[in-house]
């Protein structure tokens, strides 16, 4: 029996409601004391949270407690990593799958919580182990006899995003000669200029798609397989595969190697299966691809603690719960002050997104509550330089979530004025959460900074494989936790299909095997935007 309870119908709701009226506010005299600033502070896997700049008091933190509590999300989130079917919406068709992205790294235990999935990550990790051993010895090599030295994934959606801002995150991490290119999007210029960028000669093709069937990648396939036989290349030579056990893609004889993920672990939380593993083992090595996993599993086994002041994803949250739905906010900034973590907000904004953008609660009925923010980032400090006007002086208010490290990932460093280039990106990011918090009195209007804009503060030491894993980990669960807290589903994506089959009515079109009335708005829409023949 489900004791799964609509958002609305919680007690804690209408604590939540009355403590709104009266905030905390940021921006009054005195409003960030030392020991508030020292007080909100929660830490794990090497990661701190300074939330003192959340529009929060002990009676809200209290409260929220009381609603994760009641709410019963430590429950649910353990009930998930456990293998219960939470892919699903009582009384109408839906996916009902599992949930067990977090068995891909529960593979550190000898007793996991999805012993069946963590055993079918546990294969999946020595084939990987293999593959990328006779990679290094020269057991697979080109058709001279030359190592690999580039893999390019073919993917999109869940199979690009993560494993792609991973990659940029961890960089650094390289293996000596080797890297890794991305193509996603069925755009013939994306994939000419990132197919002249390598040396196809030596690169290995990752075709990452767990239905097989995705458009934009089969096309892209087939655009890469073109290229190799150009240039006068065996493609099952080059070929790598991920794909679903089953799907059409799924034929080892057209690929040098395959490995599978598995219906159970979603697109957009596959980067620690084999959908991140295979291109991220390949250029930053086995170690490291196992170092992401430790840091996630780390995170995940935080994400069960009940206290919101120790368990990070549970505290992110709720304070993400504070801010939409009883003080309104309908946006998140996410603002990384790394460049290494430049597709990070790409990806979360996937995560997010697609995950709790639902109008239907997991009882089957229209919600009567927000749910998902509109969720955006870039990184600092270029941002301040573009968008933090509005974010500082616009009339939405944007909570918003930096996260920085102490130290720079590569050694070097210059001290200019004193201070490091190091120095100065942190120094940007924490002064940014207090001109929110605090803003700034003005004779002159338009030289005045309202506050009380809420932000928090995520820093570790230094971005490296295992806070990597952490962060996505930290985010995926902090994602999972809300859309229980707000009784969505928050693994399937039924909104991205209906755009899908429109395309393919106009695809039909122009390949001439659909004929629509002229009055169709297909048909008009083809002619006024000059696609159809003659129509310029
Ligand atoms: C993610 C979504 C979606 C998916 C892509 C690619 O959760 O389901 O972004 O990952 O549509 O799908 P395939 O991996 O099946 O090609």
């Amino acid at each position: 029996m489900t004791t799964w309870k609509d958002f609305a119908d919680l007690k804690a709701v209408r604590r939540l409601e009355e403590l709104a009226r009266n905030p905390y506010n940021l921006a009054r005299p005195d409003s960030l004391p030392p020991e508030r600033i020292a007080a909100c502070k929660a830490s794990a896997c090497g990661f701190d949270l300074l939330y003192a700049t959340q529009r929060i008091d002990d009676e809200v933190l209290a409260a929220l407690q009381d609603l994760a509590v009641e709410a019963g999300l430590i429950e649910q989130f353990k009930t998930m990593k456990s293998g219960a079917v939470m892919n699903r919406i009582i009384g109408q068709a839906s996916e009902e799958r599992q949930v067990l992205h977090t068995a891909s790294r529960d593979v550190f235990s000898d007793a996991p919580l999805a012993p069946a999935a963590t055993a079918q990550a546990k294969e999946q990790l020595s084939r990987l182990k293999q593959f990328l051993a006779d990679v290094d010895s020269g057991a697979i090599c080109n058709e001279q006899g030359e190592p690999f030295i580039a893999m390019l994934q073919v993917g999109i959606g869940g199979s690009d995003l993560g494993p792609r801002a991973l990659y940029l995150a961890l960089e650094k991490y390289r293996l000596p000669g080797r890297k890794a290119a991305f193509i996603a999007n069925v755009d013939p210029d994306d994939a000419a200029a990132v197919l002249a960028s390598l040396d196809l000669s030596r690169t290995l093709i990752n075709v990452v798609s767990k239905s097989g069937t995705t458009l934009e990648t089969r096309t892209n396939e087939e655009l890469v397989r073109a290229a190799l036989v150009h240039a006068g290349l065996n493609p099952t030579r080059h070929l790598v595969a991920v794909t679903g056990a089953g799907s059409p893609m799924d034929d080892p004889a057209k690929y040098l190697a395959a490995f599978h993920m598995y219906d159970y672990i979603g697109g957009r939380y596959s980067a620690t299966s084999m959908v991140g593993g295979v291109t991220l083992g390949f250029a930053l090595g086995y170690d490291a691809f196992i170092e992401v996993l430790r840091g996630a599993h780390e995170m995940d086994n935080t994400a069960e603690q009940q206290d919101i002041r120790t368990n990070l994803p549970l505290l992110m949250a709720m304070l993400g719960i504070w801010n939409r739905n009883f003080l309104g906010y309908n946006t998140v900034a996410v603002l990384p002050y790394s460049q290494a973590l430049l597709r990070f907000p790409a990806h979360l904004q996937q995560c997010d997104m697609e995950s709790n953008g639902k109008q239907v609660s997991r009882l089957g009925t229209p919600v009567t509550w927000k749910t998902g923010p509109i969720v955006w980032g870039e990184p600092g400090t270029n941002g301040q330089h573009a968008f933090y006007q509005l974010i500082h002086q616009g009339t939405e208010t944007v909570p918003t979530e930096f996260i920085g490290f102490r130290r720079p990932q590569h050694g070097s460093d210059i001290t200019v004025s004193g201070t490091t280039s190091q120095q100065k990106l942190v120094a940007n990011m924490l002064a940014q959460s207090l001109a929110l918090a605090l803003g700034r009195e003005h004779e002159n209007p338009n030289k005045r900074f309202t506050g009380n804009r809420p932000s928090s503060v995520l820093i570790t030491d230094q971005l490296t494989p295992y806070t990597m894993g952490a962060l996505l980990a930290l985010y995926e669960n902090r994602i999972a936790l809300q859309g229980f807290c707000w009784n969505i589903n928050s693994f399937d994506q039924e909104g991205v299909q209906l755009g899908k089959v429109l395309a393919d009515r106009l695809l039909g079109v122009l390949a001439g095997t659909k004929v629509l009335g002229p009055d169709a708005p297909e048909s008009s829409l083809l002619k006024a935007a000059g696609m159809v023949s003659g129509q310029q």
